[in-house]
């Protein structure tokens, strides 16, 4: 169903619900095409509210019958929802209406993937189930049966009954309907148990489709790991006796925290050795712990409206970079998390989609489960924990979880925690939920008699609806190094709240290389002091993990931008510099292949956009590429010692230890691969067994232009494994040439295998081609349209999916007329294309700046 005029809301027009919902009893009859759905909601006028309009959000439902307090009625029904006369008195909704789960492919409410009932109902799905109040500050306990011929039939709380054909739960715990959820299915359970820290059993199962029950442990093992490192950490308990886990193959994203009853995308919980990846493990391992830790953030305390997502996103991805740092290396982690930010949530803040934390308007909620969200709104997070220390972040966690236990929240709710245990004024610091776009620090130095002085200015570009900005507190991680490398001055936060700041540093006795920024402090972008021979120095001595991984990385952005603009050589201060960070084996491997990383081809071309330059993605790709090269002859006479070192004995573990050595073998092989034609990727290939070596065994080889052999043996081993096959698409794009990549993506989407109405398969191919950054940007404008097609195609079945891969197009005003032209061409024909879904019509028109 399409709204004929969008509607803008606004989170200044937050007013509550008029009534209260004490319980909810669900009963569904299922079939394919005719599911029955019975409710009886018992409501009570709320005292909170003054509008007592009786309104049930409800979308594609048939009403079979409505009664209030057993008296049937006839609403009035409306494209988004139901109006009914209702009392002012506590009174008994009962309804029944019809769903058909089997063509539901926007996979959102109830649907069918593979045989299997499955739902979605964050952030607005439940009204796609029944008539009900679908916000999320409308919180009951919920009972469900459900009455259907399939063997496992489960909802969310405990189970409560089930014979032949039936199974009854219930939720003891108040929650809103986002948080809903329904599996039915032939399913077969890993499962195992956990006690919690006051001696609770609790049952644990993983329900996958038979045949993938190999696939299980490791996600097991997270769960258990996740749940204990919640009660050391954050004094958190799990509340029900039992934790389901489903994994499901067509899922918009990557996993859904419903309670008591998880679903997963199955690519983010399904692992083994030898179909998945290091990366693939690392991340089950955070999704895992992610979806379990919204247990308390997020559905104990949930979000009063949506505007307040980042409530719960944010400390919950804050809290899950937390558990993979302890579980893994800290620094790794916190640098991985930073390219991330750069490479999504940066390019968002300086464009078009640009949107404040807490955003203050939406047409269609979905389209703001963004990096921005989610990740600044976890840096946010961390910056607060750096501006009060950790025993003041502890305690106002310990008194946020005590006072809000059970409630809808607020932002405001959040920082008055904090303000509370601290006694602070968090006012000007609230600025980060609210202002949109990426502060940028320039500084300036002075040093005389022995003081330091680092002066900062800050600003912010406008961004959409926000011309003007004001000063944001910026906590700056600062430490100072001596003449020799040793640290004269260890890590201090300094506080900034003006726009022009200065801080001093006395009794030094020579003037300091400073290291600004540590453990990248603020999502910030720091304009460093021009000095590359600073620079050259913290890649040798910072003793700040990140910011030393980090001098690396600037080097290498100045190299490529240099190459890019003046035709310069490689820079042999930053080939010097790596060659000595590699040749370190005190440092763990994983940092060294950090090290060899460079900044992503959309990065660069957002670098020259920002100094004014248009970005010519053919000539960035080049610059890479003479880079990789460089490093390759760079290190050449230590490559096959490098490979070897980091060879690892024994079986296969995806742990830290030994992921990191895989990451450090992978990148070298890189370099390997660039002077031996692909001897030894091919050996590789060849000998690996496992998916970390086989995959980049293979990416090396199809990235020399070769490999046809090994991916046609790749194709033949894993053609059963649907996992294995999303991959298969992907690197073959990935690793194409820039003027190769449309038409092989063209062919792939030509292929049997290619079944794009599931979402894992459809962004293997686009996810890819919009990855591909000279690819994607190659001269023809053929990527571009190949894309538009396909998402013209989709829109009408997934809206969701095909909104956010609009997003490919978010950087178009970086580029030259011409590519501006041949994109603003596909925006146009999308937008103007009949029908077009809410969702999608809303990101177009923000991106093409209507
Ligand atoms: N809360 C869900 C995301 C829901 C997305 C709705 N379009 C997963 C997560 O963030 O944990
Ligand atoms: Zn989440």
């Amino acid at each position: 169903m399409r709204d004929a005029a969008p509607q803008t809301i606004y989170l200044k027009d937050y007013a509550p619900f008029g009534y209260l919902v004490d319980s909810v009893h669900l009963t569904f009859d299922l079939a394919p095409h005719a599911t029955r759905v019975t409710s009886r909601i018992a409501f009570r006028p709320n005292p909170q509210a003054r509008d007592r309009r009786f309104f049930l959000h409800g979308e594609g439902l048939t009403l079979i019958r409505a009664a209030i307090d057993g008296a049937g009625i006839t609403p009035e029904i409306t494209d988004g929802g139901l109006t009914a006369e209702a009392p002012d008195a506590p009174f008994v909704w009962e309804c029944e209406v019809e769903i058909d789960p089997g063509h539901n492919t926007a996979l959102e409410g109830l649907y069918m993937s593979n045989g299997m009932y499955c739902t979605q109902c964050e952030a607005e799905g439940f009204r796609k189930i029944t008539y009900y109040p679908d916000r999320p500050d409308v919180m009951s306990t919920f009972s469900v049966r459900i009455n259907g011929d399939l063997p496992v039939l489960l909802s969310n709380g405990n189970p409560t009954g089930r014979g032949e054909g039936w199974a009854e739960w219930h939720d003891p715990w108040p929650k809103p309907a986002y948080l809903f959820a329904l599996v039915a299915g032939n399913l077969v359970a890993q499962s195992d148990s956990f006690t919690t820290v006051s001696g609770k059993p609790v049952d644990l199962n993983l329900w996958v489709r038979p045949g993938d029950e190999h696939k299980c442990a490791f996600g097991m093992e997270a769960l258990k790991k996740a749940m204990k490192w919640d009660e050391d950490t954050y004094g958190r308990e799990y509340d029900l006796d039992v934790f389901n886990i489903v994994a499901v193959d067509d899922f918009n994203m990557g996993a859904m925290e419903n309670k008591g009853l998880n679903i997963f995308n199955s690519s983010c919980v399904l692992a083994s050795p030898d179909t998945s990846t290091d990366m693939n493990f690392e991340r089950i391992e955070a999704i895992i712990a992610h979806e379990y830790f919204h247990n308390w953030t997020g559905n104990r305390i949930t979000c009063r409206d949506w505007f307040q997502l980042c409530l719960k996103e944010g400390l919950t991805v804050f809290r899950d970079s937390q558990f993979t740092a302890d579980m893994r290396s800290a620094p790794v982690k916190r640098i991985s998390d930073v390219i991330d930010l750069r490479a999504r949530q940066f390019p968002e803040d300086t464009g078009p989609l640009s949107h404040p934390v807490r955003p203050e308007s939406f047409q269609e909620i979905n389209n703001f489960y963004t990096a921005t969200v989610y990740e600044k709104g976890a840096e946010v997070i961390g910056m607060l924990k750096r501006l009060v220390g950790d025993s003041a972040y502890a305690e106002a966690l310990d008194l946020y979880f005590a006072r809000h236990d059970g409630q809808a929240c607020t932002i405001e709710d959040w920082l008055k925690v904090f303000e509370d245990v601290t006694g602070r004024d968090l006012g000007q610091f609230k600025r980060w939920y609210s202002q949109s776009g990426t502060p940028r620090l320039s500084v300036e130095e002075a040093f005389e008699d022995g003081t330091y002085t680092l002066t900062f200015t800050q600003r912010t570009a406008p961004t959409p609806g926000q011309p003007e900005k004001s000063p944001q507190v910026i906590p700056i991680a600062v430490g100072l190094l001596g003449p020799n490398g040793d640290e004269v001055l260890p890590t201090q936060v300094l506080e900034m709240t003006e726009t022009t700041q200065s801080f001093t540093f006395e009794g030094l006795a020579a003037h300091p290389v400073p290291s600004i920024l540590r453990d990248f402090s603020a999502p910030v972008i720091l304009d460093q002091l021009p000095e590359s021979a600073d620079r050259a120095f913290l890649l040798a001595h910072d003793t700040d993990p990140f910011n030393r991984w980090e001098a690396g990385r600037d080097l290498a952005r100045q190299c490529l931008i240099d190459m890019i603009t003046k035709g310069a050589d490689p820079d042999a201060d930053y080939l010097d510099g790596i060659r000595r960070v590699l040749r370190d084996d005190q440092l763990d491997p994983a940092y060294r292949a950090l090290m060899l990383g460079l900044p992503g081809q959309s990065q660069l071309a957002g670098f020259l956009h920002e100094a004014g330059i248009t970005p010519d993605p053919m000539a960035i790709w080049s610059a890479v590429e003479r880079l990789k090269d460089a490093q390759a002859e760079a290190l050449g006479d230590l490559l096959g010692e490098l490979y070897n070192s980091a060879q690892v004995a024994g079986p296969y573990a995806p742990d830290a230890a030994q992921s990191g050595k895989r990451a450090l073998a992978g990148a070298i092989l890189g370099l390997m691969t660039r002077r031996d034609g692909g001897e030894q990727a091919a050996a590789q290939f060849a000998a690996a067994d496992n998916m970390t070596l086989q995959l980049s065994a293979l990416a090396c080889l199809l990235r020399a232009g070769k490999g046809a052999a090994q991916l046609a043996r790749f194709y033949d081993q894993w053609k059963a494994d649907r996992l294995v096959i999303d991959k298969w698409f992907m690197l073959q794009i990935t690793e194409a040439a820039p003027k190769d990549a449309a038409q092989i993506a063209r062919a792939l989407t030509e292929h049997a295998d290619f079944t794009w109405k599931t979402p894992n398969r459809f962004r293997a191919v686009f996810g890819a081609l919009a990855g591909n950054h000279a690819g994607f940007h190659a001269p023809s404008g053929a990527a571009y349209a190949l894309l538009a097609d396909w998402l013209i195609r989709l829109d009408p079945l997934n809206p969701q999916t095909t909104a956010r891969m609009c997003s490919a197009f978010q950087t178009w005003k970086r580029y030259d007329a011409e590519r501006q032209a041949l994109i603003g061409a596909q925006l146009e024909r999308i937008a103007s294309t009949p029908d077009l879904s809410r969702d999608t019509a809303e990101m177009i028109s923000r991106i093409r700046g209507a």
